[in-house]
């Protein structure tokens, strides 16, 4: 079958979510974007193993049986690549030249690494969790052969939903993917989440391998105006236009307006819509569950009366009061690309033949179904019970 993403490079591949395409709230795993920095390593999973090391009292390494006897628990996350969006930016930034695309929210189940971690025995001056994948590579300013590996701080590594990935969307996790095991860090940037686990180290130092310190790094400005480097983390606030597309030619009438909006570890609030280049706003509507993790479907009925040129603008504002910014700050670099771009659309007087309101139904795909199970609540009802039995 042939791919049916965006490819952007295909060696590794990288390649992106069809947006236009994929207008439901979970992203299918054949669309779902792939970022590689390296080759896909080949992995047999009968005889994989997972390394627990470091600061722990008891190392071990555990196969998949072995994995699979845990308590899963399923967390439903958008994940974003730190470069999304990174081709929009003037002046060119170097890196992979992404579009819209490198992003997708997926339903993610497997094993908190919590369960591991705490069967290890952490010592006390653990400060940091280091993951490792299997795959390795050059980059090309650097001498030696590298891994990929990215540490988090222990608060987010023993975060409940941080999690030892073996299913995505309830499918096995294909080897683009990360198969056998994959990490999942809801609500942060893609980085986070190595792919083709093979190590875990408990560390009490920080991390500084090449891809959080030389790359997936931005410039924090602190309060006595200085800046000082930091390492890509949590995702911002941010909401995508899926349609109208750019250029497309509407007719005069109703238009829906409709697209995705995210903001990392919190919910979506709102989203507003601009069609006058952001002079004057109004409120979308959110569609579906608005939950931590999660992006948001929303949509604007746009009543239109006179035939012209139109830029459309959306922002998004998080639970927690944070705001779509309007522009780019260059001290982000090539990452964290989240300002509200505006879309060009042309609205001409001849009536158009199709409905654009009639494939609503068809977006939705199965959304109420999954609010419905509440899937999360159950799960957490599923782990307290299991860590009151000594797990
Ligand atoms: N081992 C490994 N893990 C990795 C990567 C990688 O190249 N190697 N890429 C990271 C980046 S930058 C992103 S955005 C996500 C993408 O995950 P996906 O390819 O499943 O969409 O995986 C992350 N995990
Ligand atoms: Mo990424």
């Amino acid at each position: 079958m042939s791919n049916p993403r965006r490819i952007v490079t295909t060696e590794p591949e990288n390649s992106e979510t069809p947006l236009d395409k994929a207008g439901s709230w979970v992203t299918p795993n054949r669309l779902f974007f792939v970022r590689n920095h390296f080759a896909v390593p080949q992995v047999d999973a009968a005889a994989w193993r997972l390394r627990i090391e470091g600061c722990v009292d008891r190392p071990r390494e555990w196969s998949l049986d072995e994995l699979n006897t845990l308590p899963e628990r399923t967390v439903f996350s958008t994940m974003e690549c730190a470069g999304n969006g990174r081709s929009f930016l003037v002046p060119h930034v170097h890196g992979v030249q992404w579009g819209a695309g490198a992003v997708g929210h997926a339903e993610w189940t497997g094993v908190p690494v919590r369960l591991l971690l705490e069967q290890s025995g952490l010592q006390p001056e653990t400060k940091e969790i280091l993951f490792e994948g299997l795959d390795s590579g050059r980059e090309s300013d650097h001498p030696d052969v590298l891994t990929f590996a990215r540490s988090l701080p222990l608060e987010k590594a023993l975060h409940r939903d941080t999690l030892l990935v073996t299913k995505m969307n309830g499918e096995p996790l294909e080897a683009i993917h990360g198969a056998p095991v994959r990490l999942l860090v809801p609500g942060w940037y893609g980085v986070a989440s190595v792919k083709w686990l093979g190590r875990i180290a408990a560390l009490d130092h920080s991390f500084h391998g090449y891809y959080q310190s030389k790359k997936y790094t931005i410039q924090q400005r602190m309060p006595d105006g200085a800046t000082k480097k930091v390492v890509v983390g949590p995702m911002a606030v941010k909401s995508e236009i899926i349609r109208p597309h750019a250029d497309e030619k509407l007719g005069l009438g109703t238009n829906r307006i409709f697209g995705v909006a995210w903001a990392g570890q919190e919910a979506i609030a709102r989203v507003e819509v601009s069609v006058d280049g952001g002079k004057t706003w109004a409120d979308a509507e959110l569609l579906g569950p608005q939950a931590p993790y999660s992006w948001s479907l929303w949509e604007y009925l746009w009543e239109v009366a006179e035939p012209g040129a139109y830029t459309i603008l959306a922002r998004a504002t998080s639970a927690g009061g944070r705001v779509q910014p309007g522009s780019h700050d260059p001290l982000l670099g090539g990452y964290q690309i989240h300002f509200s771009r505006p879309r060009h659309v042309a609205v001409e007087r001849q009536k158009r033949s199709d409905d654009r309101r009639a494939d609503l139904g068809t977006l939705l795909y199965d959304m109420n179904a999954f609010a419905e199970e509440n899937v999360r609540l159950a799960l957490d009802v599923e782990l307290e019970v299991m860590e009151g039995a000594g797990i």
